[in-house]
């Protein structure tokens, strides 16, 4: 999963990719540039692949989170491309806003205002795919001339409502397509689709101001407020002295990203885990929840999907407890699942395939 860090400069973005990754990347009040960028993969903590893979004495093999960390926002730019493509990439798009206070540090639209920045970034963001709607229909017009097709004629007019629902001022992550018009929309990597995070870079004196702007969830939508600066030095100390300064800075209540921002994501992008356990490795997949098991079994490999026969499936803790499959199954506690199995978040599953 690649998850795109974006937002106006200095923002704190740096800041955050480092926290979320452990790299250390410069961060500055000086010099931006605007087409370099910072990538990095990490694991998904889970303390359930933990707890089995320690267990079955196999090494862990976690889910990745690939963030990508951009220069300061370009979208108005003539060579935008890179950084729009770094968008266009993403599963999900992380947008830093500034919160903090500080005369050394300019912002760039001007007064220090989180919900002014949400707006104008949610702007862009449909503006892009806005254009992008334009060109296509311009492109199908000239086509439809020339050939007589349905399926163009079907395109042209899906793109048109979806110009014209951008037109009113929603994102298309709102638009309610159809499993046909999913596929024919694909391809074009809309922006407005993603599902995206808003957070505000908050310092001791504004958090408090900015928490009633949180928000876990709101159609893939979500906000969260954190404070970079004081999470960076708190995390450097020990459990006891954090708790002291958390309390001298009045942040008794603080949730640290760091340790809270791949649940919170993971929620609102709608993502579960299951696990599988090889000769070799215990490993965590992640897939959207409500998919089924044929396309949990796809997400291993073609062959297991297309010869798909039934999946082995139990509940992680169970699994721990029974001590294996061959055990579970004496126990009776080992279900035969079919493709139509609807996977649920910590499920071992072992697929049953012809070869
Ligand atoms: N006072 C204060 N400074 C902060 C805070 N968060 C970030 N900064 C400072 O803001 C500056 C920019 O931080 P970065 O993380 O580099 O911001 P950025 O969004 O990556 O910046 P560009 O990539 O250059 O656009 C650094 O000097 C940070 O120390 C904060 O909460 N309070
Ligand atoms: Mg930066």
């Amino acid at each position: 999963m690649i998850l795109t860090i974006f937002g106006y400069p200095k923002a704190g973005k740096t800041l955050l990719f480092n926290l979320l990754t452990g790299k250390k990347e410069e961060v500055s009040k000086f010099s931006t540039s605007t087409h370099e960028y910072h990538k990095a993969v990490v694991d998904v903590p889970d303390e359930r692949l933990t707890r089995l893979a320690k267990h079955f004495d196999l090494p862990p093999v976690y889910a990745k989170i690939e963030y990508l960390d951009t220069g300061a926002i370009a979208f108005g730019e003539s060579k935008n491309e890179t950084f729009i493509d770094l968008l266009r990439r993403a599963d999900g798009l992380v947008h830093v806003i500034r919160g903090f206070e500080d005369p050394e540090i300019p912002h760039f639209p001007g007064e220090v205002d989180p919900m002014h920045d949400i707006r104008a970034i949610e702007e862009e963001l449909k503006a892009v795919d806005f254009l992008s709607i334009e060109k296509r229909l311009e492109r199908l017009q000239a086509d439809i001339k020339k050939i007589k097709s349905k399926e163009l004629q079907d395109e042209f007019e899906l793109m048109t409502r979806l110009k014209a629902f951008l037109e009113e001022g929603t994102p298309l992550i709102e638009f309610e397509f159809k499993a046909k018009e999913e596929i024919v929309i694909r391809g074009f990597k809309f922006l407005s689709l993603k599902p995206l995070i808003h957070i505000i870079n908050a310092d001791e004196n504004t958090y408090g101001n900015y928490l009633s702007l949180g928000d876990e969830k709101k159609q893939n939508r979500a906000t969260f407020v954190f404070c970079a600066k004081i999470e960076d030095e708190l995390l450097e100390l020990e459990e006891e002295d954090r708790h002291m300064f958390q309390e001298e800075y009045g942040l008794n209540e603080y949730e640290y990203m760091k340790e809270n921002f791949v649940g919170k994501s993971y929620r609102l992008m709608n993502l579960i885990s299951f696990f599988t356990m090889g000769k070799k490795e215990f490993k965590a997949w992640t897939i959207n929840n409500n998919e089924n098991a044929h396309t949990a079994a796809g997400k291993i490999h073609t062959d297991i999907q297309e010869g798909f026969i039934r999946g082995e499936t139990i509940n992680w803790k169970d699994f721990l407890e029974a001590g294996g499959f061959s055990q579970a199954k004496e126990k009776g506690v080992l279900r035969l699942e079919g493709k139509e199995y609807i996977v649920r978040d910590g499920d071992v599953i072992q697929f049953r395939f012809n070869k």
